[in-house]
C-alpha cells in the first residue's frame, strides 16, 4: 500500500494528513480556508489520490503559515508513500486548460527539490473583501505552498502559466495540472523494472 499518515504540530499550525497515492480521488479536506479546500479537493479528485486533511492554523494572523505548512506535510506524505520509487514513471508533464487559463506542469520525483514558478497575480486574495478576512486565500502564498511540496517531496516542480485572465481559474488549473502530472509520474509502469536511474536510487 502506497500510503502515508503524518502529524505536524507547531505553535502556528496543527496538521493531520493521510494520503493514499493509489486511491480513488476522495478528498476529505478541512484547511480552514474555503478556496484552499476547493483546490485540495480538486487535487485529490484529479490525481485519483485519497487525501484527508485536518488543519488548525493561525488564520487570525493570515493564511501564510497554514498554506506553507500544509505544503510541507503534503510533500512529506508523497515522499513516504512513494518509498523507493521502484517501477514508477518518475517523470510526467501535463497541460491543463480551464476556460481562459492554460497551465503546464512538469514533475520529476528525482529526490531533489526544485521549484520553477513565478507569476504576479492581479488579485492579492480570493475574496469578496478589500482587506484580509479570516478564511481568505492570499495568492502570494501559492508559491510558498509549491516550494514546500517540492522541497518536502524531493521533486522537481515546474509550472508555467501560458495563458489566463481569471485568478480562480489560473490557480485551479495549476492544482489540476499538478494533480495529473503527479498521478502519472507516481504511477507504476509495467514496462519499467527497478528504479529509473543509472545511479540505482532516487
Ligand atoms: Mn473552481
Amino acid at each position: 500500500m502506497r500510503t502515508s499518515s503524518q502529524e505536524r504540530n507547531t505553535k502556528e499550525t496543527q496538521i493531520k494528513m493521510t494520503l493514499n497515492i493509489d486511491g480513488s480521488g476522495i478528498g476529505n479536506i478541512n484547511s480552514g480556508i474555503g478556496f484552499f479546500d476547493h483546490m485540495l479537493n480538486s487535487f485529490a479528485k484529479h490525481g485519483n489520490f485519497d487525501l484527508g486533511l485536518d488543519c488548525k492554523g493561525d488564520l487570525n494572523v493570515d493564511c501564510h503559515h497554514t498554506v506553507e505548512d500544509i505544503g510541507i506535510v503534503l510533500g512529506t506524505c508523497f515522499k513516504e508513500a512513494l518509498g523507493n520509487k521502484e517501477g514508477i514513471n518518475r517523470y510526467a508533464s501535463f497541460v491543463m486548460p480551464m476556460d481562459d487559463a492554460l497551465v503546464l506542469c512538469a514533475v520529476d520525483f528525482s529526490g531533489r527539490p526544485y521549484l520553477n514558478f513565478s507569476y504576479d497575480f492581479k488579485d492579492e486574495r480570493i475574496s469578496d473583501f478589500d482587506v484580509y478576512t479570516v478564511g481568505d486565500f492570499e495568492t502570494e502564498t501559492l508559491r510558498e505552498f509549491l516550494y514546500s511540496v517540492s522541497y518536502a517531496a524531493g521533486m522537481n516542480l515546474h509550472i508555467k502559466i501560458m495563458d489566463g485572465a481569471n485568478t480562480h481559474h489560473i490557480i485551479e488549473a495549476i492544482f489540476k495540472a499538478m494533480a495529473n502530472a503527479m498521478r502519472i509520474a507516481a504511477s507504476k509502469n509495467p514496462d519499467r523494472e527497478g528504479i529509473l536511474s543509472t545511479k540505482g536510487a532516487l
